[in-house]
């Protein structure tokens, strides 16, 4: 039997509606539940001090990612240019945040704002705007070892990205081996038409993978099929970050933009304790069955 190189991290806004300074708190807890990094939401910028969580972390033995989703005055792909030149501010010192708690990974929603809508299909050009934003902070983000995550979402959540293959095409326009793509079971299931192939389309470039049920509620309760899922990272050799990703009930912040609004299960605990026991099954059945 081989172990799988995978670092398991659980997403902060399971346990806070939106990021304070407070919350540091969070990954005493993330590490008491047997996982090996925290990932940190940047959409809060303000409020996250780089070297209290970094020390925290340290303090803990684990490790911290970082992601972040834009809003509509940071939108890569607008039409306006001082837009897209916030986008690009704020992602630089997204960048620069990430660095200073020892990230290695800064991904998510960094090519277009979360929610928006377009009145019509996308175009090239759109996609060469969000690129060339992505050109700057992906350069930047070399010099500061920090690699960054294209992550596709469903159609509700942005029209730009929606599929590996897209976010594919997407980092091969950016042309950086420092921008990379992350996958979400979530999104796939509604989006991808199975979850082998394009885990392995992605494979080259795959830096993240957040393994969120079809509901993103408790993994093992949903339509995901899990199986698939760790057959394409164990047939990728695929070493890095997977990620357990849900929100609290009724946030404004991401349950909002999500439309994460009921119970999905008693308690962040319990879905991190119950599915974190699930995947950690499936992983090991299907290492050991290769
Ligand atoms: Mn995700």
């Amino acid at each position: 039997m081989q172990d799988a190189p995978f670092r398991y991290a659980a997403h902060a806004y399971g346990w806070t509606n939106s990021w304070v300074r407070s919350d540091v708190q969070i990954i005493d807890r993330v590490a008491a539940l047997g996982l090996d990094a925290i990932e940190i939401p940047l959409m809060e910028l303000a409020e996250v001090v780089p070297s209290e969580i970094s020390r925290r972390a340290e303090e803990n033995g684990i490790d911290v990612v970082t992601s972040v989703g834009l809003s509509a005055d940071k939108n890569p792909a607008s039409e306006k240019l001082s837009v897209r030149k916030s986008a690009e501010d704020f992602l630089l010192r997204c960048v620069d945040v990430a660095a200073d708690m020892g990230s290695p990974l800064l991904t998510g929603v960094i090519y277009s704002d979360i929610g928006g809508v377009l009145p019509e299909r996308p175009t090239a050009v759109h996609y060469e705007r969000a690129a060339e934003v992505l050109r700057v902070v992906s350069e930047y983000a070399r010099d500061r070892d920090v690699r960054l995550g294209i992550e596709p979402v469903n159609r509700y959540e942005t029209y730009l990205v929606n599929t590996a293959s897209a976010a594919m095409a997407l980092a091969s326009l950016v042309d950086d081996a420092h921008t990379g793509v992350h996958l979400d079971a979530y999104h796939m299931n509604i989006e991808e038409d199975q979850f082998y192939a394009p885990i392995m389309e992605a494979m080259p470039r795959l830096c993240h993978f957040h393994l969120s049920e079809s509901h993103r509620g408790i993994p093992g309760k949903g339509t995901v099929d899990w199986t698939e899922v760790f057959r394409a990272l164990r047939d990728g050799d695929y070493v890095g970050y997977v990620g357990l990703e849900s929100f609290v009930g009724a946030s404004p912040a991401m349950a909002g933009a999500t439309r994460s609004w009921r119970d999905l299960a008693p308690d962040s605990d319990t879905l991190i304790r119950e599915g974190l026991d699930f995947l950690k099954q499936v992983e090991r059945a299907v290492y050991d069955a290769g």
